[in-house]
């Protein structure tokens, strides 16, 4: 019985949307086909599926509604990179993409993909049919259905670190919608605009694919740079003896939450069990199936696994996936969490060649008059070959790069204007922002545009009192919907309307415990004095080694105050 038998709601309309679109088609050929510059809301749906999402450019809404003129409607195409590990050639296609088509910059987010964005309808087929022609997808990017799957992108020595790597591709390829419907629309094109959909069912997803995104990472005890917790299914790497013995799987981390409401709420995955890596593409199937069918299909913003295991139990939920599998799961070995790396910087790959991770403010590759950083990214993979693999920092790491090749690198870097890493302050390094304003209809507040001003400002303050080089995870959203993983920062800024952020404090350096709100609509000028006192009492009272995160958890943080500025 699945869970859609009990359930008494109405079926969601995007539930509606998905089940008559046979295979993810709508009328997508024929919307694009007939031109304009926007989709139907239907069509609009089964877009993101594909790995688009329409949107406005929102500094221009006033200025053209005044005028009478539509919203300035553009798109956003996500590419879906496992691992983040891209070629050189796969790269400079995207460089080249945002150019031709988009608005001149890349957007490399903190799933390990990369957004073009301002892309106009007439171009859409075009963007997606040349990043398939570079073995780059976009389908599923977007939608409902596993996400890009994230794994460490650090090209460092050893076997378990290569078997994880590839265990990535491999989920991620298991996973992809087995739609013809994507290839046919943007990929061959005039073939099917206007003909009859083929009836299809997905082996995994079934005509009606899953309640929600579902997202899964990799990670490394010693190295959790994925913030694996934060995942609908995290893979926690167990090695013995240097090689891959398996992996806990971790279930029903998600971070969406929204203003007021204590409804919706960040959650860190539980471990659930012990699995060898060739049993690992069975597994996450078997977590995918119980969701799938027991997840709420009436209520979106209820629709994660999260709130599935948090309804019936993680007993309730094991039994399960034990159903699934038709065998027990063995117990989840104990395992602690011991460090997060974010590779910048030089570093041996162990195949005789370097490595060096470059320090990209809040994921934006683009070309100022200051920082030529598109430019720099751009000549170092077309004349060293250089591949480019994307960090969920939102950064780059530049690879395969010969040791003599080293010097022309950092010169190459220099003179396009990029700082060298020590010179950057260890708060600006651990920072990041989600897009926001102006492409994000969901956006409340700024984020990308506004965090390098309040880290100026903050930076200022920290040099004053000898935190230069502290390293503090400390990250913007414009919502509370947590696209830049707030709620595991040790400070976050979450946006609660134009100008006004909620402060989150006291998340693991690690990534293993949850932020909590500290102050609340807090003014975007007065941010900086506002989390001030917080880094002069850390600098005065902290135990050696403490980090910023657990010295505010132990000492500041009354339970009192977190359930004041929740309510
Ligand atoms: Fe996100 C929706 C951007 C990672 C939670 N996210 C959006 C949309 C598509 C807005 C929308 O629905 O209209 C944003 C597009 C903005 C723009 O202008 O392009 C958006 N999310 C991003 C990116 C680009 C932020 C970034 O700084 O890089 C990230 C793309 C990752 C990728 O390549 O796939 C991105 N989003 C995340 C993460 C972090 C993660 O997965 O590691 C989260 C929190 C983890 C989680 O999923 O719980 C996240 N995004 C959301 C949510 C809340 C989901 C929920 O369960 O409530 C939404 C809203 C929704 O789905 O309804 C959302
Ligand atoms: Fe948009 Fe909110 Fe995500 Fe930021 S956190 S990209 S404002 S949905």
């Amino acid at each position: 019985m699945s869970s859609i038998d009990i359930e008494t709601g109405a079926l969601s309309e995007v539930e509606r949307i998905k089940q008559e679109s046979g295979g993810l088609r709508g009328t997508l050929a024929d919307e694009l086909a007939e031109g304009g510059t926007t989709f139907s809301d239907t069509a609009k749906q089964l877009l993101k599926f594909h790995g688009s999402y329409e949107q406005e450019d929102r500094d221009l809404r006033r200025e053209r509604k005044q005028a009478g003129l539509e919203p300035a409607w553009q798109f956003m195409v996500r590419s879906k990179i496992p691992g983040g590990a891209l070629t050189a050639a796969q790269y400079l296609v995207h460089d080249e993409l945002a150019e031709r088509f988009g608005n001149g910059t890349l957007r490399i987010t903190t799933r390990q993909g990369i957004q073009l964005h301002g892309v106009i309808k007439g171009d859409l087929r075009a963007t997606i049919a040349t990043l398939n022609e570079a073995l780059v997808t976009t389908l599923g990017a977007c939608g409902d259905v596993v996400r890009n799957v994230v794994g460490c992108p650090a090209p460092l020595p050893g076997t378990a670190r290569a078997e994880a790597l590839s265990l990535v591709k491999r989920v991620s390829d298991r996973f992809l919608p087995a739609t013809r419907a994507y290839h046919e629309i943007w990929v061959d094109g005039e073939k099917v605009a206007g003909g009859e959909p083929e009836p299809e069912v997905d082996p995994v997803y079934g005509d009606r694919y899953l309640p929600r995104k579902f997202k899964i990472a990799f990670a490394f005890p010693d190295d959790n740079c994925t913030d694996v917790h934060t995942n609908d299914l995290g893979l926690l790497v167990i090695e013995r003896d240097g090689a891959l013995a398996g992996f806990n799987v971790l279930v029903g981390g998600g971070l969406g939450r929204t203003h007021g409401k204590t409804t919706t709420y960040p959650r860190l995955a539980d471990p659930l069990a012990f699995v060898p890596p060739d049993e690992v593409l069975e597994v996450a199937a078997a977590v995918i199936a119980v969701q799938r069918d027991w997840g709420n299909r009436t209520d979106r913003r209820h629709a994660r696994l999260k709130y599935l295991l948090d309804e019936r139990g993680i007993g309730w939920f094991r039994a399960e996936v034990e159903r699934e599998l038709g065998r027990a799961l063995l117990p989840p070995l104990p395992v602690t969490v011991t460090g997060v790396h974010d590779h910048l910087g030089w570093h041996r790959q162990g195949d005789g060649r370097w490595f060096y991770g470059i320090f990209v403010e809040n994921g934006r590759v683009s070309d100022t008059p200051k920082l030529r950083l598109r430019s720099a990214l751009r000549e170092a993979a077309a004349r060293f070959g250089a591949g480019v693999h994307l960090t969920t920092q939102q950064n780059v790491l530049l690879t395969d790069i010969p040791g003599d090749d080293r010097a022309s690198v950092e010169r190459l870097l220099a003179e396009h204007g990029l700082v060298p890493l020590h010179q950057l302050s260890g708060a600006r390094r651990w920072s990041m922002a989600c897009p926001a304003l102006p492409t994000c209809g969901l956006a409340l507040a700024e984020s990308e545009r506004v965090l390098p001003a309040v880290m100026d400002r903050l930076e200022t303050e920290l040099a004053k009192i000898g935190l230069a080089d502290e390293p503090v995870s400390i990250r913007m959203t414009g919502c509370p919907n947590g696209c830049a993983r707030p709620y595991t920062a040790e400070l976050a800024f979450v946006g609660r309307s134009l100008g006004k952020y909620a402060v989150y404090l006291g998340g693991s350096w690690e990534g293993t415990r949850l932020a909590t709100p500290w102050a609340d609509l807090v003014p975007l000028d007065d941010l900086v004095p506002t989390v001030l006192p917080l880094f002069e009492r850390f600098a005065r009272e902290r135990t050696p080694g403490e980090a910023f995160g657990d010295f505010h958890r132990r000492v500041t943080q009354a339970p009192a105050v977190a359930a004041e500025v929740a309510a």
